[in-house]
């Protein structure tokens, strides 16, 4: 008998990061996760995680509106449907509603870990299956202090934790930022690539001059430099310079992929499955990229451990990332919400085995974590 969806319980956890992190338009001290649990009538559970960065900072969805919207509008739309029909699940949810990327992506998750768990399969062989084991992953420098910033990166390269670094910049006068990506760049020389993101903060005159100068330095990858909606003006700095554009905020699902891609972008795209409402839509995405011979790198929005493996499950299904990825999120946070954490070593990270996602709830860290109204 084909399995129904049962429940879907959405939970808010609040979880405090190492040390505060700093992007061009907040300053993170704690993440805050959306935890979905969603039950079929077989008694299966599957997990999901929708995240974003500073409450409102970074997009138009919050953990709140996440939750609300879930609970209020999407769980309503599945509940009662067949729990094994994707497909016909997503456009159910592309059909009558809008937007809400991050919220169905925590849904498509928990709906494919509790598939891979009803089949005993891993959500990467439910994707197609896996093409890597072990994935490349940089590390975030952004504790808006230089000299820290160069302590922590040489820290990482000696554990053998990153080898690659992104600094964030864009909160302070661009002459200031250049210089402060110059001095690390030049404490690391040529034992670590480092790249930067400017999370759209400069319009397109500065990011000329900030660009001709990080490319100076030797940056090798230039990340969202310009507002999201500016796709013309991306075009122009990927035609203009060098060093490689990385498009971000500017490249949310396949069709943002296309658009830049039949205006002559060059460089790479961010996939992250937050911006595309899941991992069938980041792969279609990818797919795009990859017809266009546009880099592929692997993004997070700095989710936990859930959402950074349901990340990993869609990446391992691609070939070689030309940029790696960037799939750090637990170790940015003091805790975890599961029994066994991932594995780090070797500079990058194991795509997790088991059956769905691999991971498991660590039920009494949940509790504790979890915001109580
Ligand atoms: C972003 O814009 O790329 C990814 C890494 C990080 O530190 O922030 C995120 C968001
Ligand atoms: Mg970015």
């Amino acid at each position: 008998m084909t399995p129904l969806i049962e429940s879907i319980e959405t939970l808010l956890v609040d979880l405090p990061t190492i040390r505060p992190h700093k992007l061009s338009m907040t300053t993170m001290a704690c993440q805050t996760m959306v935890i979905v649990r969603l039950r079929d009538s077989d008694g299966i559970e599957g997990l999901g995680e929708g995240t974003t960065i500073g409450g409102l900072a970074y997009g138009p969805e919050s953990p709140e509106s996440i939750k609300r919207n879930i609970d209020s509008y999407l769980a309503p739309l599945l509940i009662g449907q067949p729990a094994d029909s994707l497909n016909a699940l997503r456009a159910r949810l592309a059909r009558h509603t809008r937007g809400n990327m991050i919220a169905k992506s925590a849904l498509e998750t928990a709906l494919l870990d509790a598939q891979g768990k009803r089949l005993g399969l891993p959500v990467a062989a439910l994707l197609g299956g896996a093409r890597q084991a072990h994935l490349p992953v940089l590390w975030t420098l952004a504790s808006g202090d230089t000299a820290r910033d160069i302590d922590e990166a040489f820290q990482r390269l000696e554990d053998r934790r990153h080898c690659d670094f992104k600094l964030k910049i864009g909160a302070n006068p661009v002459d200031r930022d250049v210089a402060h990506v110059a001095a690390i760049k030049e404490a690391l020389g040529d034992r670590a690539g480092v790249r930067v993101d400017v999370n759209q903060a400069w319009d397109e005159a500065t990011a000329v001059r900030g660009i001709a100068a990080l490319q100076e330095a030797g940056i090798a990858l230039i990340e969202q430099a310009i507002p999201a909606r500016e796709h013309a003006g991306l075009i122009r700095l990927a035609h203009r310079f060098r060093v490689p554009m990385l498009a971000d905020e500017a490249v949310q699902d396949a069709r943002d992929g296309f658009d830049l891609a039949a205006g002559g972008f060059s460089g790479a795209f961010a996939l992250k499955i937050a911006k595309s409402g899941g991992l069938h839509g980041v792969l279609e995405l990818a797919h795009v990229a990859q017809a266009a011979g546009i880099g592929l790198y692997g993004g997070t929005l700095l989710e936990g451990t859930i959402g950074t493996a349901a990340s990993l499950h869609a990446w391992a299904t691609l070939p070689e990332l030309a940029w790696g990825t960037e799939m750090f999120g637990p170790l940015l946070l003091e805790d975890d919400i599961v029994e066994t954490p991932l594995r780090y070593h070797d500079f990058g990270v194991e795509l997790p085995t088991g059956p769905g996602l691999g991971v498991r709830l660590d039920e009494d860290k949940l509790a504790h974590y979890s915001r109580k109204s």
